[in-house]
């Protein structure tokens, strides 16, 4: 493949802008990914003003799920666009294909969540400078502003021509997920659009106004209807040579699932929304946006800072970037709804959750926002019954969590077909949501995470203790008995590596199916004894005591692969009695899944070719259960039969090299995985963003060179900086405590935070045990990692 000029600038100087130094109508979809927008409740992907023909116009607004026929899974429906505004000047369609453009830059302000657009464009005789401003607002959800500025440069005066509104005219890729609509024009040119999603009823309440600084420049102005769309059509008198038109637009979204909305009628709806623009009207472009940044500032930045003193200013900027898109589409303000795979920045993946929220996106709601984290494993709780109706479907027993997820209670939401099988001719079929089963110990492994983290025991005794039995008890049916081996089995299943379908005994899975139902004994013990009346009444509501024997007798006889002769553990059965092949010419592909070209997924399964981090995402789970030099070993071993085709592959494998020391390969690993997204290539991320690997790169930062883990409950601080930073400095909060964390290569300093809380709090490192005082500063020496870790 040629490769692609990149368009990508980081050299403004600020760890918080990326930008975009020309424009191609050829390459929009990374820009309209990278550069989107969201406050959790609603998304938008950075789509241009005006239209070209390979643009993708996207808005979503969380948990509003459709499902558009009953052969395609339930989806996040692309909401009526209210972003593009058609420009006409002298009758000329502003379209940056035609005529000269100086001056493009395009920049997102990670701090502030502002997407500036700046050109100047000269057509014929026209030359004219613009300036387009955007927020999605942090401070009021349903809020979305624009602000345009055109002024004219050329000799000769510039009649300009606007059309701007409500089209609901967009699609997810072809299906049309609303209704006709309701369209609403208001005195006072507040114009609004009703519609509802076809299957689920879920209504949309848009309205949108347009408001000029200088009225007085409006000639004309009508508001016409079309199919799915309402909008405002003005002619503006005559720009002169040096004059300047500005104007806003304010978009608000609300809808019948919000959870103010819920006792609110249709009508009232409506007029809120109404009202809400009515009273905006007086509120300037800037002042909105100044709320917005203190929401960001209050809400975000103040509360985890972190701070890498590195020789690339790429490294914070990546991070930066990584928190930025995080709290983008983390829905944080209702626990029904969670983090797509591409949050909300495009159509990959329809909105839905997998397990990229507990292995790669929790850690960092867990140790630097807890309050969201609670949102999330929540709802993983209000997602049992639809585990439970998935197991029940596929007889075994308990809580069995879909491998896609959307609404919580939908069950299982993995399309059944996928891309073309270059052999066959006809699509591949997606086992996922069939027999990739370890999402179910992943949900308990992240709750568990959660409770050891916050020691919120409220969740812990009305909701996590419930998933913790739930999927044991699916783990305990799901076993298989060898009786040669007197052993028992996972058979059948895809684990992290999915270029591996229908496998027995995959590593990850039966390492974490055994962890989950231990986990289920030592809780089941510990509220026998120690906390009846909770034991009562879980007791009661999912009769445990009828299990535990169960769960006992089973737990030590699962069949664990161990490390072979030359301490390598095999992935699975027969992984390693498969071809090897030299993958080097599909390794140095920017494209992911090149390998595609020449086989189709059967052939890659009977090679030892491996999608993503497997074995390697074993150590960083149950990191206590291996030494490092079996860590090292299979590193080595598996390294050169890991493509990384998925993004949640880089960040596992930096984390696990710096853990062994290697923090050279580690940091090797950071770079690529910094450039999943901000990287050059053109298309990386037309469907989306890479959810997990944004959460990876907080991961790699603090959990790999910061070395902060959970590890069995305790907090463990291993700090692996690479070479190229002189310092880490961040804060996390633990057990509700704040926790400031210096990090130098040669030593490590953390203070507790005064507080009045007098719980009792200790720290690991190397294997030694650190009380936190509160007010108080420690400082650990850095040692030998492979000496402290044998
Ligand atoms: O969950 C992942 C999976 O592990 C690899 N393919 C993409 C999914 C969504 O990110």
């Amino acid at each position: 493949m040629d490769k692609q000029k990149s368009l990508m600038n980081y050299e403004r100087n600020s760890p918080w802008t990326i930008g975009e130094i020309g424009f191609d109508s050829q390459h929009l979809g990374k820009s309209e990914s990278i550069f989107s927008q969201g406050n959790g409740y609603l998304g938008l992907r950075a789509t241009l003003e005006e239209n070209y023909v390979n643009q993708k116009r996207d808005m979503f607004v969380a948990g509003t799920f459709n499902k558009f026929d009953n052969d395609e899974v339930t989806e996040l429906p692309n909401v009526p666009d209210v972003v593009g505004i058609d420009i006409k000047i002298n009758d000329i369609e502003l379209n940056l294909n035609q005529g000269k453009i100086s001056n493009y830059s395009l920049d997102l302000n990670l701090k502030t969540g502002e997407l500036v657009r700046k050109f100047d464009w000269q057509y014929r005789n026209v030359y004219l400078r613009f300036v387009f401003r955007r927020f999605v607002s942090f401070a009021n959800r349903h809020l979305l502003a624009q602000n345009i500025s055109i002024e004219n440069l050329s000799d000769i005066a510039a009649d300009i021509y606007l059309e701007s509104g409500i089209n609901g005219q967009v699609t997810n890729s072809g299906s049309q997920h609303f209704s006709e609509g309701i369209k609403v024009q208001h005195p006072n040119n507040i114009l609004q659009m009703i519609s509802e999603t076809t299957q689920s009823k879920i209504r949309f309440i848009q309205s949108t106004r347009l408001i000029f600084t200088e009225p007085t420049q409006i000639k004309r102005s009508l508001v016409a209807m079309g199919r799915r769309k309402i909008f405002q059509k003005i002619s503006l008198y005559p720009l002169l040579k040096n004059q300047k038109l500005s104007f806003s637009k304010y978009s608000t979204v609300f809808t019948s699932i919000d959870k103010d909305a819920e006792t609110t009628s249709q009508d009232q709806l409506i007029d809120q929304a109404r009202f809400f623009l009515e009273k905006l009207v007086g509120d300037s472009f800037d002042k909105l946006f100044n709320e917005s940044i203190s929401a960001w500032n209050h809400n975000v930045w103040e509360k985890h800072e972190i701070q890498i003193d590195s020789i690339d200013s790429t490294d914070q900027l990546s991070l930066n970037f990584a928190r930025y898109h995080l709290h983008s589409m983390v829905p944080s303000h209702d626990a029904r709804m969670n983090i797509g795979a591409k949050g909300f920045s495009g159509e990959g993946y329809k909105g839905h959750t997998f397990w990229d929220t507990e292995i790669f996106m929790l850690p960092y709601f867990i140790l630097a926002y807890p309050e969201i984290a609670k949102k999330l494993v929540t709802y993983r709780f209000l997602g049992l019954s639809g585990a439970e109706k998935k197991a029940k479907l596929n007889h075994y027993e308990g809580a069995q969590y879909p491998w896609e997820s959307a609404w919580p209670d939908d069950g299982e939401a993995t399309p059944v077909w996928g891309g073309i099988d270059i052999v066959t001719g006809k699509p591949t079929k997606i086992w996922s949501g069939f027999i990739e089963q370890h999402i179910t110990s992943d949900v308990a492994y992240g709750v568990k995470q959660y409770i050891d983290a916050t020691g919120d025991i409220d969740f812990a005794y009305s909701k996590g203790c419930e998933i913790i039995f739930e999927t044991a008890k699916f783990w305990s049916s799901r076993l298989s008995y060898n009786p040669s081996e007197q052993l028992y089995e996972i058979k059948n299943v895809i684990g992290p590596d999915e270029y591996k379908e229908h496998v027995n005994n995959n590593a990850f899975t039966n390492y974490s199916a055994q962890w989950n139902i231990y986990l289920a004994i030592e809780l089941y013990d510990d509220l026998k004894n120690n906390h009846s009346s909770v034991f009562e009444d879980l007791n009661n509501k999912l009769g445990i005591a009828d299990y535990i024997s169960d769960w006992r007798e089973k737990v030590k006889k699962i069949y664990l692969p161990k490390p072979n002769d030359k301490g390598v553990i095999p992935q699975d059965d027969d992984y390693l009695n498969k071809k090897v092949i030299d993958l080097s010419k599909y390794k140095s592909e920017d494209q992911v899944g090149a390998l595609f070209d020449d086989y189709n997924l059967k052939q890659v399964n009977n090679m030892q070719i491996t999608k993503q981090a497997d074995i390697i995402l074993l150590f960083f789970l149950f990191d206590s259960l291996f030494t490092k030099k079996i860590q090292k070993i299979n590193l080595d071993y598996y390294l050169p039969k890991t493509m990384h085709d998925s993004s949640l592959s880089l960040s596992t494998h930096a984390i696990i090299a710096a853990d062994i020391g290697q923090t050279a390969t580690a940091y090797d690993f950071f770079q690529k995985e910094k450039n999943i997204d901000m990287g050059s290539f053109m298309d990386s991320s037309n469907d989306g963003v890479h959810a997990a690997s944004l959460g990876g790169i907080w991961n790699s930062v603090v959990q790999g060179f910061g070395g902060v883990r959970i590890i069995d409950g305790i907090l463990r601080i291993e700090p692996n900086l690479p070479e190229a930073w002189k310092s880490l400095t961040f804060n996390i909060f633990w057990k509700n405590n704040r926790l400031d964390i210096q990090e130098f290569p040669d030593r490590t300093l953390i203070t507790r935070q005064s507080s009045t809380d007098s719980t009792k709090i200790f720290v690991s490192s190397k294997l030694k045990e650190y009380e936190l005082i509160s007010g108080k500063k420690i400082t650990i020496p850095k040692e030998n990692i492979m000496e402290a870790s044998k």
